[in-house]
């Protein structure tokens, strides 16, 4: 049906011809250099990759398709009554380059509903998983599992020619992005409630407002939160631990559904997506010592100390490419502002932003003491009632997977080969230094 597929289609031959000029134009063109440190130092600003949907500035933050987070806000449709963009709006922005329009986004929500059914094997093993699987784990099986229905693998084992397999990748995007909401509910509605959705997928309701219902929420305040947060996680350009991920795995033409679970694999990790979990669990952490959400500033900086002492990491701040506040921290502060300025939990993130910053520049070693996405989050989420922090990496991986794949779906399109750096070990490298 969709009108955001045939746009892609017209997109890409110009793309294509506009990238084989300029590597004809450039092929031997350096770009950068390699440094000793920068090969055993996660390979921090080696430029190694392609990401056409989003960039990041150091000091501005995450521009999607040139777009930054205030301006995708304000451009990007919403719901009737709402102020918060749509998600499925920054997923046309992010295939397109283009704002899409309210009929548009309207497209999107209706054949997001309609194709949201999951799959009996993939309903049951969700059903039959124990609880003590973390969400993020029964999220990325229940992923994989999808993959049996792949549009993508059957044309690749029906011989389709390369240059038609990024449609299939699109056609798996969209089940994809339409199941996810559902998978992460059941898993949510399971752990933690009756094991029965909050509610059936509503046609007429976008995607996000579909997902709260689910999950059991039905507040229009939460609606909206939950259509900031499945906007602003979405995508944090290509080399971040998820992005990359889904974008290698991809490159050896394993599905979308594959290729994604490879990314939410990544983001359960503590240091990417799991701080979003790890700081409602510092937060707890800090009352259960302190004996109150309303720490003073000295019993704050001391417990901070405590925690940098014994080699820990504060979470929610720092980040390998930011060197400034993450502007997803702060709409999401914005937010906090405009909704929940009373609440305790906000007032003590304020605190910690007031502190944490000058207690990690005295501690002299992270690069950025400023707070990122993960800092806020889980805050706003306690506000209204979603208390499970275990399951709030889940979410993350929704929306996450709006940018993994239309990062994907272009890949594919542009016929990117498959992924694979040269290593070194340190003799050898030894020996490239030493000129041998
Ligand atoms: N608390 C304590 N130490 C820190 C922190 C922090 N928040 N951030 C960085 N450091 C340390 C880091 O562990 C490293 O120590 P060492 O030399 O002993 O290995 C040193 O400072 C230098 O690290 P950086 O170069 O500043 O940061 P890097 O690029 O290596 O790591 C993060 C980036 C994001 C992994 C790191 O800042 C961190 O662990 N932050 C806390 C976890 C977190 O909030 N992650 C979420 C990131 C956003 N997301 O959603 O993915
Ligand atoms: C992300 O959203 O992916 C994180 O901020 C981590 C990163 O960009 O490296």
């Amino acid at each position: 049906i969709s009108s955001l597929k045939e746009r892609v289609a017209e997109l890409i031959p110009a793309k294509q011809a506009e990238i084989k000029e300029f590597r004809d134009a450039h092929k031997n063109t350096v770009v950068g250099s390699v440094t000793v440190d920068q090969i055993y130092g996660g390979m921090r600003d080696i430029r190694g990759l392609i990401c056409e949907t989003s960039l990041l500035d150091a000091q501005e933050g995450i521009r999607f398709r040139g777009m930054s987070i205030p301006e995708a806000q304000a451009a990007l449709p919403k719901a009737p009554g709402g102020e918060e963009p749509l998600p499925e709006g920054i997923w046309w922005l992010l295939l397109t380059g283009e704002v899409p329009t309210a009929e548009q986004v309207k497209q999107v929500s209706a054949e997001w509903a309609a194709r949201s059914t999951l799959p009996k094997h993939v309903s049951d093993m969700i059903d039959s998983m124990p609880k003590t699987v973390h969400p993020m784990s029964q999220l990325s099986a229940a992923v994989t599992l999808m993959n049996s229905d792949s549009s993508f693998a059957d044309a690749y084992n029906r011989g389709v020619n390369k240059r038609e397999l990024w449609k299939y990748a699109y056609d798996d995007s969209v089940d994809l992005l339409a199941r996810l909401p559902v998978a992460a509910a059941k898993i949510y509605r399971n752990l933690y409630h009756d094991g029965k959705l909050g509610a059936e997928v509503d046609a007429n309701l976008d995607w996000s407002a579909n997902f709260a219902r689910m999950l059991g929420f039905n507040t229009p305040e939460f609606d909206e939160l939950m259509r900031l947060y499945l906007t602003i996680h979405c995508a944090h350009e290509g080399g971040n631990v998820s992005a990359h991920s889904t974008h290698l795995v991809g490159s050896a033409l394993s599905d979308p559904y594959l290729s994604f679970a490879a990314g939410l694999n990544g983001l359960a990790g503590p240091l990417h997506g799991l701080a979003n979990q790890e700081v409602l669990r510092w937060i707890t952490a800090l009352k259960d010592e302190i004996g109150t959400y309303e720490p003073t500033d000295e019993q704050l900086t001391e417990f901070l100390w405590n925690t940098l002492k014994g080699g820990r990491v504060v979470p929610g701040y720092g980040h390998a490419v930011l060197r400034k506040t993450d502007p997803r921290y702060t709409c999401q502060r914005e937010f906090a502002l405009k909704h929940l300025p009373d609440d305790p939990l906000f007032k003590l993130t304020s605190q910690l932003y007031r502190i944490v910053p000058d207690v990690l520049t005295q501690h002299g070693k992270t690069k950025n003491p400023w707070p990122n996405v993960d800092a806020h989050s889980g805050v706003l989420l306690t506000h209204y009632n979603l208390t499970e922090m275990n399951y709030y990496t889940v979410l993350f991986g929704v929306s996450r997977a709006i940018g993994c794949l239309a990062d994907l779906v272009w890949s594919r399109a542009l016929m990117f080969p498959l992924e694979r750096p040269k290593s070194e070990t340190t003799e050898s490298l030894k020996a490239i230094v030493a000129g041998k």
